[in-house]
């Protein structure tokens, strides 16, 4: 026979709260929040934490992957072009070559790796949590963290004030809403942003111009993935994927390298 360890009912909840306390007392002064674990969430999440950097992702849903999940109207797989490919090769992740540069996958093997990468270099990744407002400061103007609400809080309709999470770096991984960006854009005049929304679809243009276009929007605020395209009014793309992933890793990239500039001058 099985020994199973009985367990106190008290001893479950004390764990469960003191664990998640204390999580949350360090996420509340972070390097970098990431908001959404789509596929730009998840890859810029695992190069942050790779490179050091105190990674939090904030996600809505009390599950990864974002649209990753629903494939091409929901056909569970998806497609993949280079040079995104190496990211997920990385990864382990099996793609199956249909043409030259062209890879298709499994949706659900993306999703489980992606967030497995993230989570192994170190992302705190928490669910079932909005960000739904920037902190910032003026003079000079900058975000400066990411205020953030249950989802359950949001969808009850109950007036619950949110509480602060601090940040040098805030990135909208939201997808096609670009929600923090909008926003800020909304609350925040004098960061001089504004979210037209993407374009139709064009996927040569589309893929290109969500990686050219990533990176700073402004100080202290960075965007990735289909959040781009909404900031740059560029085309979408549908279910090919490599633009998300490179545009995700591309954010990091100028994450760290603002990082390192900031540690150098003071
Ligand atoms: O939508 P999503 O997958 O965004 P993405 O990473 O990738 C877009 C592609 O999936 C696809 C496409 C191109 O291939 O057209 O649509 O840019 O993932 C966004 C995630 O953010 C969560 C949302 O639940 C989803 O998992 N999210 C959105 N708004 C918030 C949020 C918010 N305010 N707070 C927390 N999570």
């Amino acid at each position: 026979m099985v020994q199973i360890k009985e367990v106190e009912e008290t001893v479950i909840t004390r764990n469960i709260i003191r664990e998640a306390a204390q999580d949350w007392i360090n996420i509340a002064d972070a390097d970098v929040v990431v908001v959404g674990a789509g596929p730009a969430g998840l890859t810029a999440s695992k190069y942050l934490a790779e490179s050091g950097l105190k990674t939090v992702l904030f996600e809505r849903r009390l599950s990864f992957g974002g649209g990753i999940g629903g494939g091409g109207i929901l056909f569970h797989k998806l497609v993949i072009e280079t040079p995104a490919d190496e990211i997920l090769k990385e990864m382990k992740c099996r793609l199956k070559p249909v043409d030259e540069g062209l890879y298709v996958a499994d949706t659900a093997e993306i999703i489980v790796k992606l967030a497995s990468a993230a989570i192994d270099e170190g992302t705190k990744v928490i669910f079932g949590v909005v960000v739904d407002d920037v902190i910032y400061r003026t003079n000079p103007i900058r975000v400066t963290g990411a205020v953030v609400q249950w989802v359950s809080v949001i969808m009850s309709g109950l007036h619950v004030d949110p509480l602060p999470v601090k940040a040098k770096a805030v990135i909208d991984c939201t997808g096609h809403d670009a929600e923090v960006l909008s926003v800020a854009s909304r609350k925040i005049p004098e960061l001089n942003i504004e979210v037209p929304g993407e374009g139709s679809m064009h996927v040569p243009l589309g893929e290109r111009m969500v990686v050219e276009h990533t990176g700073e929007v402004c100080p202290g605020l960075y965007a990735a993935g289909m959040a781009v395209a909404a900031l740059h009014h560029s085309p979408r793309m549908g279910p090919i994927f490599g633009g998300m992933l490179l545009s995700g890793r591309k954010v990091a990239q100028r994450v760290i390298e603002d990082f390192k500039a900031s540690s150098k001058g003071q």
